[in-house]
């Protein structure tokens, strides 16, 4: 089956699979961060209620690893469509990684929010942030040491939810890559774009729980399969 030969505009979903081969953990495969901390401990924000010092030193460590990591061929194929591409293309990721934005794409959406923000939950105002906040740093803007990190965790609601939405309704083509469908409601994005009569197509190591919900469907590395597949669609 060959989709997306009229597609003009594209909503694409990536995980943590796109950024397995720049040498960051995904959440559920073998290895994965949910194997070595527990979602209760670490994602949710009653555990940051309970023990701030664990959640705010697993978020520090991660943060300083994203910085020491590079895009891989995956993103840059993923930065060429969006140069390139003559029609609306919306990269929605739920990665907290900047390496998108660092392979040089413009029109990325962060939807479970970025390592490099901090949040002050004093005053709503969110400030870009490379360092620690184990120590309870000062918010930059209100002085509070009420800093958090800028990322969406289990029973909060994810980013710009209304922006997607809008983007899937005028979109003709639906990318879903390196991402496991584990988790809502970006998994349940394949199922909305399909009633909204928008084409799918799934990039990912192996099947996601949602595989079956794809019209096309194609299986390897992402910095094997999004290249190939970046280059038929701008060669087609
Ligand atoms: C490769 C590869 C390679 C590997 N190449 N591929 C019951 C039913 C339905 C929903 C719920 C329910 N009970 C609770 C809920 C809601 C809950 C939820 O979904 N829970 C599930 C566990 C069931 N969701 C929420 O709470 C969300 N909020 C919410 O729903 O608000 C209400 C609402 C209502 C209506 C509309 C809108 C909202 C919030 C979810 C927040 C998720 N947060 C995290 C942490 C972010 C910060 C951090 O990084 O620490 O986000 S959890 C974690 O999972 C992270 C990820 O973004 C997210 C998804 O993971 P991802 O990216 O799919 O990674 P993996 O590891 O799962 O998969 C990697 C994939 O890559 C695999 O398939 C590999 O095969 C593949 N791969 N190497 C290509 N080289």
């Amino acid at each position: 089956m060959t989709i997306m030969t009229g597609s003009r505009n594209i909503v694409i979903l990536t995980g943590a699979g796109v950024s397995a081969e720049s040498g960051i953990d995904t959440f559920r495969d073998a290895g994965g961060l949910w194997e070595k901390h527990r979602v209760e401990d670490v994602a949710t924000p009653e555990a940051f209620a309970r023990d701030p010092e664990l959640v705010l030193r697993f978020y520090d460590m991660r943060r300083k690893a994203i910085q020491t990591k590079q895009p891989n061929a995956a993103h840059e194929a993923l930065a060429r469509l969006d140069r390139e591409w003559d029609g609306d293309l919306l990269i929605v990721t739920q990665n907290v990684d900047d390496l998108h934005e660092r392979a040089g794409a413009r029109n990325v959406l962060h939807m479970h929010g970025t390592h490099l923000n901090a949040w002050c939950t004093a005053c709503d105002v969110r400030s870009r942030w490379t360092g620690t906040l184990i120590e309870r740093p000062p918010c930059p803007d209100c002085g509070e040491p009420a800093l958090r990190p800028d990322v969406v965790w289990f029973g909060e609601m994810p980013y710009e939810m209304e922006r997607i939405y809008t983007a899937l309704r005028s979109a003709d083509l639906f990318v879903s890559i390196g991402t496991s469908g584990a988790v809502y409601p970006a998994a349940g994005f394949v199922r909305d774009a399909r009633n909204l009569g928008v084409e799918t197509l799934e990039l990912n190591l192996e099947p996601s729980q949602g595989s079956h919900w794809f019209d096309e469907a194609r299986h390897g590395p992402a910095s094997q399969i999004v290249p190939s597949w970046v280059d038929e669609l701008l060669g087609g």
